[in-house]
This record gives C-alpha cells, structure tokens and sequence, in this order.
C-alpha cells in the first residue's frame, strides 16, 4: 500500500509488517496526526505482503524517489530488523535526505540501530514532539542535532546522544490519523475489526516485555525523574471515543472494536469509559486485561458497554515460571478467579500462553496446558518464547549462555521455534507442543475426546524430527476434529496459524 501527497516538509513513514498480519501501527498514527496539524505532509508505504505490497526493494526506490521525501521516518519491531537492515543496503544510491527511525526496538537499542548504513538518527523514546522539531528545524535550516530524545550519528563514528523528555501528556495530542492506513483493505483481513488504544504504558515488570527496560531507560536518560504513575496515561475519554466516531462512520463495515493496550482495567476511569462508549459507540469490543486488575464489578461494566472477549496474559501455569523467570506476579488462583468471572458474566476468554522458556521443563508446560483444559477459554494463543534486546529476560539468557545466534537469524518465524540453546530432544518437543498443543489440552480435559488425543500424543512423541517435519498435522487435526464436531465433544482446534486453538462448541471462534 502507498498512499500520500506532499507539498511542503515532506515525511514518508515505512512502516515494516512483512510476514505478519497487518495491523494499525498507532505510533506513526499519531505521528502523522502530530506532523499534518503543524503543516507537514506525510505520506506512508506500509510494507505488508496481504495488503500487496511485498519486500520488493525495486518498487520501493520507485516510490521513494517519486515522493521526494525530505525525511524519511521508519517504525521498527525487533522482529522486522533484517528487513530494515536489507532495505537500508542500497538507500543511499538514490536518497540523500534524513532517514530516521523509531519504536520498540530503536528504543531498547539505539546504538544497534544507528549502526546500520543509511540510517541517521534515532527516535529513543516518544517521538511526538521529537519528530515535529526535527521536521522544523530542518525546514528553517536549524541546528537539528540537540533535539531530546533523537540521537544522531557523527562522521567521526559518536553518537550525539540527547536527554530525553519527560512522557507525553496524552490529552496535548491531536486524535490519531488513522485514515494514514489503508483501512478498506487492513478492515476485512481482520474480521472488520478495528484496533484502538485508549492510552500508553503498564504498571508490570515482566521480564520478557520492553515495558520494565522502556521506564528504567527513561529513568537513565529523562531530564526530569519519571515513575510508573508518569508512564502510564490513557487519554481522555471523549478523544478516544471521538477518534472511534470519526473512523467508523468513514469506514462503516467496521463491526468490532479492539483495543490493544496492555491492561485496559489499569486506568482509572474505567466506569465512565464504559458509560460514555455504550452510549456513544455501542459496537461490540475486545481488550486485553491483567487477572490482577480484574474484579467482578470491573468485568460487569465491560459487559454491559459491550464487551464480547476479555484477553487474558495467562503465559505460563508453571509458578515457579512465573514467579523466578517471568516476574509476573500472577497466580494461578487469580487466573482461575478472573476466569470464572468472566464465565459468570458471559464474557468470552482468550488466553496467551508461552513455552520455551529458560530453566522451563517439560511438567512446567504441562502446568500451563493443563491449566488451559481446565479453565476451557474460547481462544488459546501460544507462543514460543523469543528474548527481546535488552528485556531482562534476555539479559538472563545472555549471562546463561542460552542464545544461539546462527539460529536467530535464521528464524523464518521467530515466536514459533526457539533460538535458545536447548538439549536437541527439548527443541523437538518444543516444536511439537508449538503446533499439537491443542491436542495435550485435549488430553487434559479428560472427556470423550482424550482418549483418541491421547493415542495421537504417543504416535507424535515417538516422531523423529525427520517423521515430525513430513507429518501432515493440520490434516490430521481437521480429521479429527471433524468427527468430534459431528458429535458435539468438547475439544480445541488448529485455527488461521500454528499459535491459535480455537474451543468447539464455541460462540467466539472468529474473536482472537
Ligand atoms: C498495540 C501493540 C500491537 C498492535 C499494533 C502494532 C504496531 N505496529 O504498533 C498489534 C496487535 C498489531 C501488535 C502486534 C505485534 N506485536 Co505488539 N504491541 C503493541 C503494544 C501493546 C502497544 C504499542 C503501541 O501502540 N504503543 C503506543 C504508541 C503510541 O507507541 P509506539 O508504537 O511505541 O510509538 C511511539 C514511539 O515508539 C515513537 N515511534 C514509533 N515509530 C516511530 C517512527 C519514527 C520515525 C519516529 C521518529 C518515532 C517513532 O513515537 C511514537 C509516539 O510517541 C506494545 C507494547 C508497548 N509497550 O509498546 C507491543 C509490542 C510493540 N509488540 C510486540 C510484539 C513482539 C508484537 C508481535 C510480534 C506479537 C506477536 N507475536 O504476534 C506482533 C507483530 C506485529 C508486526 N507487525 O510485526 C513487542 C515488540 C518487541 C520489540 N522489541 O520489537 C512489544 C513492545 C510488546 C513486548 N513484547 O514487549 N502489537
């Protein structure tokens, strides 16, 4: 997808979704908001196989050098790296202007990125105020370099290293330009469903997520002393609901709204929101919640604005897991707690789970299968642990020795196959879990399905990995699953991609 016109300061984000489901990208959104409310023009190539534009470097020189852009502005997830690293290779044959970029991964290493050909400067941090200086410094011809929070790369090899600003007030900010997206081709590739945020920022530690390095770095770098309370904002009601309005009566198929913030219950104003999107918005929505934040009121109020499907960080069923290696505070009692609320209010569950984690044993994985079975979610998610830069969990990974590197990057999918340097036996029943795990819930739930999982489980675990990678599971899965169907058994099935189960019987299958 390519859309855009410039006139005068020209910016053209890219923004980097190879290999991944396509998804609004809520920091360029709000980026482009900030730049076009200062006069800026901004133009965007969203780089995405399902919405047609492939990694095709030919077609994106062609659309660059037609652009003409004065800056370019690339948004970046770790798992993205390499395809920035390729693109980067040749950019500088056929563009001399400013490229910069930001997001999760030029935050949590800055050096790493800014040590790559072609890019000049680095986004640490928010970018809001940030990239709207930069496009007016250059514009008037100002000294751009002593920006807080960009960092530039110097020609005698340094790095100019600014202070970072304190979090952004989020009720300073326009409503996001979601129409920078191709909404009419993303809409029906995601159920219509459209993906929202209402504000920025968690109040957890997990060692896996950026959220804990993100606050530590900000507290390293910010001129001003930041805490957890300064992180974590959520905008005012009426400019979420506004940016929804806005968007859904310009793209009226939208039948489902999703919000993607890490915990939707940890602002405080939650009974007002609810108030306010019912009577304002009223389509169906989904969030993600944390068990600790969940109580039986907060849940009611959900379900009476609308909501259909709560998302559930379940991760792992394993305490010691969590409690030693995630730092996720978690129990499993309060898993189990939110789960039977949400079953009392009619509330749909999804939970995510991951495996592969260090010091993880095969009974720690059973753990957190066997708490799926006995908890029956509409959805389950699981993922292959992958240690992102910097989080402490890879910092931990590093001092055990555990990455292999060669493996990394070699990854065709990097949340589905481990790059950690497991016994050879523990990466194949990785794999396998990774994509039979429905069947080991299966085989937990002890009904009229087990059995036959059970037997399918003894066929799989005798597999060599030569046996395994021939084995045809999704055929095997359907098969099954088909006849279990027919008889209305209780059982999980493979759904869209090798991380997803979905319940049967069950009202939310298409919800994840
Ligand atoms: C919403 C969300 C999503 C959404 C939207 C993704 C998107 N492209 O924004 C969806 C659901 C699609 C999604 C999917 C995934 N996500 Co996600 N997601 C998030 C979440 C919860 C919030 C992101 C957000 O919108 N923040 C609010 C906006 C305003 O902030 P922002 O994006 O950081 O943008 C600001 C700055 O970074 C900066 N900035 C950003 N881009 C640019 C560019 C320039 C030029 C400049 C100057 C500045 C700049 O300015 C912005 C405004 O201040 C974060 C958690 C988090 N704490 O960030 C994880 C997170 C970003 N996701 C993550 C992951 C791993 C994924 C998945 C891979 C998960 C999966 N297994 O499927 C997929 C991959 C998607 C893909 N396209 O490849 C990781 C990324 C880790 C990393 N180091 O790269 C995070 C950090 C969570 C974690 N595990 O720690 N995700």
């Amino acid at each position: 997808m390519f859309k855009g016109e410039f006139k005068d300061m020209r910016i053209l984000f890219i923004n980097f979704n190879l290999n991944a489901t396509p998804g609004i990208n809520n920091g360029l959104a709000i980026l482009s908001a900030v730049l076009k409310k200062n006069n800026h023009q901004v133009g965007l190539i969203f780089l995405c196989e399902e919405l047609g534009y492939g990694f095709d470097l030919s077609r994106i020189r062609h659309d660059i050098v037609k652009a003409k852009p004065d800056i370019i502005g690339i948004s970046l997830m770790e798992t993205q790296l390499q395809y920035m690293v390729d693109f980067c290779n040749d950019l500088r044959t056929y563009y001399k202007g400013l490229v910069i970029c930001g997001g999760p991964h030029p935050t949590m290493d800055p050096e790493d990125s800014l040590s790559i050909r072609g890019i000049d400067a680095v986004c640490v941090g928010e970018g809001d105020d940030a990239l709207v200086e930069l496009a007016e410094a250059l514009e008037v011809g100002r000294n751009y370099k002593n920006i807080r929070n960009l960092w530039f790369k110097v020609p005698n090899g340094l790095i100019i290293k600014n202070k970072l600003r304190p979090f952004k007030n989020l009720n300073e900010l326009p409503p996001e330009d979601k129409e920078l997206f191709d909404l009419d081709k993303i809409l029906p590739i995601k159920n219509y469903q459209l993906e929202t945020i209402r504000g920025r920022g968690c109040v957890y530690e997990c060692s896996y997520c950026i959220n804990h390095s993100y606050l530590e770095k900000y507290q390293k770098l910010c001129e001003k002393v930041v805490t957890t309370k300064e992180y974590v904002r959520a905008k005012k009601t009426d400019t979420v609901l506004t940016e929804i309005k806005d968007t859904v009566s310009k793209h009226p198929q939208i039948q489902k709204i999703a919000f993607v913030d890490d915990d939707f219950l940890m602002y405080p104003d939650l009974e007002e929101f609810c108030t306010k999107y019912k009577e304002e918005i009223g389509l169906p929505f989904i969030c993600n919640l944390s068990p600790l934040s969940f109580n039986f009121l907060k849940g009611k109020s959900l379900r009476e604005a609308g909501c259909e499907v709560i998302r559930l960080g379940v991760e792992s069923g394993s305490e010691r897991i969590k409690k030693e290696v995630m730092k996720r505070p978690i129990s499993n009692r309060s898993i189990c707690r939110t789960s039977n609320g949400a079953l009392e209010l009619g509330l749909g569950t999804s939970f995510y789970n991951m495996i592969g984690l260090p010091t993880e044993t095969k009974e720690d994985i059973f753990k957190t299968l066997r708490l799926n079975a006995a908890l029956r979610p509409d959805i389950v998610k699981l993922m292959t642990f992958y240690p992102f830069k910097n989080t402490p969990l890879y910092n931990l990974c590093i001092k055990l020795n555990l990455i292999d590197y060669d493996k990394m990057d070699s990854l065709d999918s990097y949340d589905t196959y481990t790059c950690l340097k497991f016994p050879q036996i523990h990466q194949l029943f990785l794999k396998k879990i990774q994509t039979a795990f429905n069947w080991y819930i299966n085989l937990f739930l002890e009904n009229a399905a087990s059995p036959r999982y059970k037997a399918l489980i003894k066929t799989i675990e005798s597999m060599t990995e030569e046996e395994w990678e021939k084995f045809d599971f999704l055929a095997v899965d359907e098969e099954v699953s088909k006849n279990f169907r027919k008889k209305g058994v209780l059982h999980y099935l493979k759904f869209l991609n090798r991380s997803l189960a979905v319940k049967f019987p069950s009202e939310h299958e298409k919800s994840n």
